[in-house]
């Protein structure tokens, strides 16, 4: 049997926010396994926050011949721990780490001897190959997979990944996990449960802070929009589903297939509720009216900053006028709009944030989150920032922006003070209290109060 987990969170971490949203990559990896005939059990230790001891009484009732474990930047210590602690009671088994970390820097995993391999990016194909290998014990054959990396006497070898067609891909293995243990519940949304799904990958643009292409490659594979309509109606009959939330990238990098999506969604009567991502120069009042139609009740867009010079600095190939022009569709199409600013990155001054605050204040979302800005490997800001040296270390890889205006600890008293000033403002309060009434945003208040971080959008 193979057990797929990931690691506990790193809880103690400032910027951990503990959204309880289920694994979907893992899901997707335990379905593909499970088509090719393996018996699949999962562990997501994100959520159930289970002890390494816990964890080593579980693999070894189980006594599985492969673990699998999703690996991001944050949990690269969960990772290397938890790996050590399986092979002490196991140490016949083998370990398998993928997901963003391992797609980024799959050596850094490898130095731990307890990790036998490692998976870079789409995982599905590479996976179902490598535990053919493993089940007979031709180590030289797994190590010739597309998209695994591991050690030979040579180093670490490291194959190009191979990517699928998307309607090949099982619907992701929602049975293996306890689905009401999570946040069946999307803020943006009245409709409850609401549960995530995915219909694309990659994305096709560059941005500074961002590293998917090395995950998904520089370009952008969707589901047919009849294979979205399909997992959206398993998700109805078997969960109850009644909203969903798109957790792509850009929902609308090609419009004509969103467009052919809604037509399904509006005809199939579902009655759903939805909310997706996407960017502002990727929407146009025609594709606006359509997803209204069919059930969009809220977008989220990154902003990211209210600085066309850090934009540019940034690469994100947006205006500041196509930022106006995107919300201005939106309320035609009677669409909400959720964004977020980060705070902190590369060429940013004190000014540019303040600059960042007054744009916030005049787009007047629905939803408005700071964040601050925090490196990830091996984002082009991220390698940036190593190279100029400025930077505050926060985990093994994980860096913040610093300079003469402010570090980490001076960012986050920042972020906390927009947050309040944001929320406080008299048009924030009148638009809550239409948008919940009277009485939730009482309630509401008195829980900000007595917690004044960013994880609850106001
Ligand atoms: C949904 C989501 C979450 C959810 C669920 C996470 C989960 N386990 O799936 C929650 C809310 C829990 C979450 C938490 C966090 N997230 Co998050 N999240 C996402 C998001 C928006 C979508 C992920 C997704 O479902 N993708 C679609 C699925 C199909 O792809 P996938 O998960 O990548 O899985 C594929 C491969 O990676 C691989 N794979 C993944 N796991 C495994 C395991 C094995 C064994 C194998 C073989 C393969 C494999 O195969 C899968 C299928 O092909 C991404 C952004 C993005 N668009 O990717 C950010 C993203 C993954 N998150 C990110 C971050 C930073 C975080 C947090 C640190 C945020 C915080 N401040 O607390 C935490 C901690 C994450 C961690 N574990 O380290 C970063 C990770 C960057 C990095 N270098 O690690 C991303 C890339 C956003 C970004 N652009 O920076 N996140």
């Amino acid at each position: 049997m193979i057990l797929l987990m990931t690691t506990a969170p790193p809880s103690n971490a400032p910027w951990f926010h503990g959204k309880r949203l289920p694994p979907l990559g893992l899901m997707y990896i335990a379905a593909s396994l499970e088509q090719a005939g393996h018996e699949v059990q999962m562990l997501d230790n994100y959520l159930m926050q289970q002890s390494i001891e816990e964890v080593q009484r579980l693999v070894l009732n189980l006594q599985p011949a492969i673990v699998g474990i999703t690996c991001g930047s944050a949990t690269y210590k969960k990772c290397v721990e938890t790996a050590r602690a399986i092979k002490q009671v196991v140490p016949g088994c083998k370990v398998v780490v993928g997901g963003w970390h391992a797609s980024y820097m799959p050596e850094s995993l490898l130095e731990t001897l307890e990790i036998d391999y490692a998976i870079m990016g789409e995982g599905e194909r590479a996976i179902v190959e490598l535990a053919s290998f493993i089940v007979k014990e031709d180590y030289l054959g797994a190590s010739t997979v597309a998209g695994v990396a591991s050690r030979s006497s040579a180093g670490v070898i490291k194959n190009e990944p191979k990517f699928m067609n998307m309607d090949e891909l099982p619907f992701p293995a929602r049975h293996l996990l306890p689905l009401e243990k999570y946040d069946r519940n999307i803020e943006f949304l009245k409709a409850k449960p609401a549960d995530i799904m995915s219909i694309s990958r990659g994305c096709t643009f560059s941005c500074g802070f961002c590293e998917t292409t090395k995950l998904w490659g520089n370009i952008n594979r969707q589901f047919s929009p009849q294979r979205v309509m399909a997992e959206v109606n398993h998700l109805v009959e078997t969960y109850g589903t009644r909203g969903i939330y798109f957790i792509n990238d850009n929902f609308t990098m090609r419009k004509n297939q969103t467009v052919d999506f809604c037509d399904l969604l509006i005809k199939s009567n579902l009655d759903l509720e939805w909310v997706c991502d996407t960017r502002v120069d990727l929407v146009n009042q025609e594709v606006l009216n359509k997803m209204a139609s069919a059930g969009c009740k809220t977008i989220w867009f990154g902003i990211e900053s209210g600085s066309q010079k850090v934009l540019n600095h940034i690469n994100r190939h947006i205006t500041l006028e196509q930022i106006e022009a995107a919300y201005k569709m939106c309320r035609k199409a009677g669409i909400k709009v959720a964004c977020s600013f980060m705070l902190g990155m590369p060429s940013e001054t004190r000014a540019d944030l303040m600059t960042s605050y007054r744009f916030a204040d005049k787009l007047n979302s629905d939803w408005c989150q700071f964040n601050v800005f925090i490196a990830y490997p091996d984002s082009p800001l991220w390698r940036e920032m190593l190279k100029t040296g400025q930077y505050t270390q926060l985990d093994d890889f994980l860096y913040s922006y610093k300079t003469e205006e402010f570090d980490y600890d001076e960012l986050m008293r920042i972020q906390k003070q927009f947050f309040k000033n944001y929320h406080r403002a008299p048009k924030r309060i009148l638009q809550r209290i239409q948008r919940e009434g009277v009485l939730n945003f009482a309630k509401r208040q008195l829980r900000l109060t007595s917690s004044s971080d960013n994880a609850g959008m106001a």
